[in-house]
């Protein structure tokens, strides 16, 4: 079965629509997310304008501030911090990767921790593996919500993860973990690495190589989902970290690239500007 994370984030953000609609009358305004895309990469600029395409589709105000990978990292602190103290701003995201000159950490942990709808910030971090109450990274969250809605029994299951990136490796082998997944974390160094994913029932590929995974190192009827997002440097088009040819008739479930993860990460970064919206609104 080929899931599809398109379908499953038009028919989340359709439910999302109907609830933004009451917001106005409720709360008076909308939840306003403010995107921050600094350069021109484009792989950036294409999912920063999915991310307003989106919350057009949601209903939620969507700002997209430009700047040119020229501008010193002050510069860019100087915008967060407004954005931090504007109270009509609910959510904050500084697409990455930032410019090589910039310090991602330092820019991450500027933004307020209840405006951080990428779940990015330290205190959100430390929240989600202390199993606090969080904003939580929108890949791993819309992988989870992938894996229920194909019925993916999760619970006592192998999951093996490649990739341990803040982003997207780290937190979904912690989300894993919350659904009784027993996690292996492989990585680069990770020796006989096909051995290891063999025995995966369900395999998270982030490691960002094209068409890295081939048929042999995916057990008979396991569960694959293909977070990379690769040009194939032959043919220019877009392919996923896994040889999705090579693997298709392997898994009990697969997810394409493109139509897999990725929308499921815009869907969830729309379920997280409504959640530090909602919380703000109940707070007052
Ligand atoms: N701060 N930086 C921050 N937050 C994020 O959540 C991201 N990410 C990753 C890169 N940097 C970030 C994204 O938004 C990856 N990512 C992302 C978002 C959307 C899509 C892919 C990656 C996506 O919609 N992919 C489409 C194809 C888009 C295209 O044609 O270029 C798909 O169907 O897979």
């Amino acid at each position: 079965m080929v899931i599809s994370g398109k379908e499953l984030a038009a028919e989340l953000k359709g439910k999302m629509a109907e609830q933004v609609a009451g917001f106005e009358e409720k709360y008076g305004r909308v939840p306003h997310l403010v995107v921050i895309l600094v350069g021109e990469d484009p792989g950036s600029v294409s999912y920063v304008t999915g991310k307003a395409k989106a919350s057009a589709e949601v209903g939620i105000k969507n700002t997209t501030i430009r700047r040119p990978d020229t501008i010193s990292e002050e510069e860019l602190l100087g915008i967060i911090d407004d954005l931090n103290n504007d109270d009509g701003v609910d959510g904050i995201l500084v697409q990455l990767p930032l410019p090589k000159h910039m310090d991602s950490d330092k820019v991450i942990a500027a933004i307020r921790y209840d405006k951080d709808v990428d779940g990015f910030h330290p205190a959100n971090t430390a929240a989600l593996w202390l199993k606090q109450p969080c904003v939580k990274p929108c890949t791993p969250k819309g992988i989870i919500e992938l894996l229920k809605k194909a019925n993916v029994e999760i619970s006592g299951k192998n999951a093996v993860v490649i990739g341990r990136s803040n982003i997207v490796g780290l937190p979904v082998a912690k989300l894993l973990l919350d659904e009784n997944a027993t996690v292996t974390v492989a990585h680069s160094r990770t020796k006989n690495l096909g051995e290891v994913t063999s025995k995966a029932d369900i395999l998270i590929v982030a490691i960002g190589r094209p068409m890295f995974v081939k048929g042999d190192m995916v057990k008979e009827g396991a569960v694959v989902i293909d977070v990379g997002v690769n040009r194939n440097p032959e043919t220019g088009k877009l392919c996923g970290d896994v040889d999705f040819a090579a693997c298709v008739d392997k898994a009990s479930v697969i997810t394409p690239v493109p139509g897999g993860v990725g929308p499921m990460t815009i869907c969830c970064l729309m379920q997280n500007t409504i959640e530090c919206f909602l919380n703000k609104m109940n707070k007052k």
